[in-house]
């Protein structure tokens, strides 16, 4: 694999995932095809740019998934050999204010993605989908491959859509994708609107911390480079047409997450600030990875203790990067970096 197209690539994960295999892959160059959403800072990656060697094998193109004249002709027959799709909107409560980016991103533009690629004969595609396609478990149990798709938010469930197009190409022309669904990430660059990220920021600012109902909801952490290792071994060595959860074996109710986040800053509970609940929130979910562990010889590697660590470390040694993002001042990064926004 000499050449890959990665979709939103200057999100949260996409970005993870383009410094991690730029450095793992010496041979390895990438596209990155971002729209720059209000979730897209190409500043993510600004750091390639201190390292030539990288730099070199790292390009930026500012799209949309939905143009199907652009993804036309940045997907030439022959000159990528792989497409691993990000891009998305990604924050449920978004989607419950407003699920209209939702379907025209998350569905239409796979739909479109899909096309170009079968046109240009792409040999493998990584569709990154979520644990959250599955819906909501009880208190027992966690989510296999086989569970039913039973999506429950706007984002869910335009989720879920992608994933069966995703199924039907392949089923229908035999289309070589494969499918990850991990559960919820953490770790550097993650968009300040999600939990970890919001939480540190506020409470660094001794601003208050608002959870949801009664924060006894349960997500299963598990940190961002153990997910990018994850879809890199889908990539490589998954089976076309199969799909692989990941997950970091880490259950924690959202207050025991409050709890261990404001112990790591040194600061009070007092902070914590009871919210109305999320309309429809999922009350949990946890994921069963022995599939993936099975047939891509992968497991997570980063222990929640040391990965928490980490991570509020890197939000306090990058408080200007949050700042930047509070303030909109990252939505000018690309004008001064490439001129005027397309
Ligand atoms: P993110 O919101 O941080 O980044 C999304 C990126 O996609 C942004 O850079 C944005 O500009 C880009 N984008 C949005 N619409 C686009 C469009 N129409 N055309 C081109 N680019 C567009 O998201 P994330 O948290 O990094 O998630 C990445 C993917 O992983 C998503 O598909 C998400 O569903 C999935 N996922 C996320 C998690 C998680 O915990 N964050 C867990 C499992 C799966
Ligand atoms: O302010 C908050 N207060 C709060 O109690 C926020 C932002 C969240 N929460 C709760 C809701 C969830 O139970 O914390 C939990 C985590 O919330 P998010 O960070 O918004 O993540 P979640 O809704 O679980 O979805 C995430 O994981 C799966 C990602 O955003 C998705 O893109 C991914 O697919």
């Amino acid at each position: 694999m000499k050449r890959i197209l990665v979709t939103g690539g200057c999100g949260f994960i996409g970005s993870n995932f383009i410094r991690h295999e730029l450095a793992t892959y010496p041979e390895l160059s990438i596209i990155n095809l971002d729209k720059l959403t209000y979730a897209g800072n190409p500043e993510n990656l600004a750091d390639l740019a201190n390292d030539p060697a990288l730099a070199a094998r790292y390009e930026f193109a500012r799209g949309d998934i939905c143009d199907r004249e652009f993804l036309t002709g940045l997907l030439q027959p022959g000159g990528i050999d792989a497409v691993v799709h990000f891009a998305a909107e990604s924050h449920v409560d978004r989607s419950i204010l407003d699920s209209g980016p939702f379907v025209q991103t998350n569905i239409v533009g796979t739909q479109v993605l899909l096309d170009c690629c079968r046109q240009a004969g792409i040999s493998r595609y990584v569709q990154v989908s979520t644990d959250e396609v599955y819906g909501s478990l009880g208190d027992d149990g966690k989510f296999t491959e086989e569970t039913p798709l039973a999506p429950n938010s706007p984002y869910s469930a335009s989720k879920t859509a992608a994933d069966l197009l995703v199924r039907a190409y392949f089923h229908t022309f035999g289309f070589p994708a494969v499918t990850t669904r991990c559960s919820n990430n953490y770790g550097p660059y993650q968009f300040p609107e999600k939990l970890i990220p919001l939480f540190i920021s506020n409470a660094s600012q001794d601003q208050p911390l608002p959870v949801y109902g009664t924060g006894l909801n349960v997500r299963d952490w598990i940190h961002v480079l153990d997910h990018c290792r994850g879809i890199d071994a889908a990539l490589r060595r998954g089976t076309p047409g199969e799909v692989y959860n990941f997950g970091g074996d880490c259950e924690l109710t959202n207050l025991d997450l409050t709890y261990s986040l404001l112990e790591a800053l040194g600061k009070p509970k007092t902070l914590i600030k009871y919210v109305a609940d999320r309309p429809g929130h999922d009350h949990r979910y946890a994921i069963d990875a022995t599939k993936a562990k099975r047939e891509l010889d992968w497991e997570p590697q980063v222990t929640f203790r040391e990965g928490l660590k980490q991570t509020v470390e890197w939000y306090q040694a990058n408080t200007d990067w949050i700042a930047r993002i509070k303030s909109g001042e990252y939505l000018s990064y690309y004008e001064r970096q490439y001129g005027a926004r397309l």
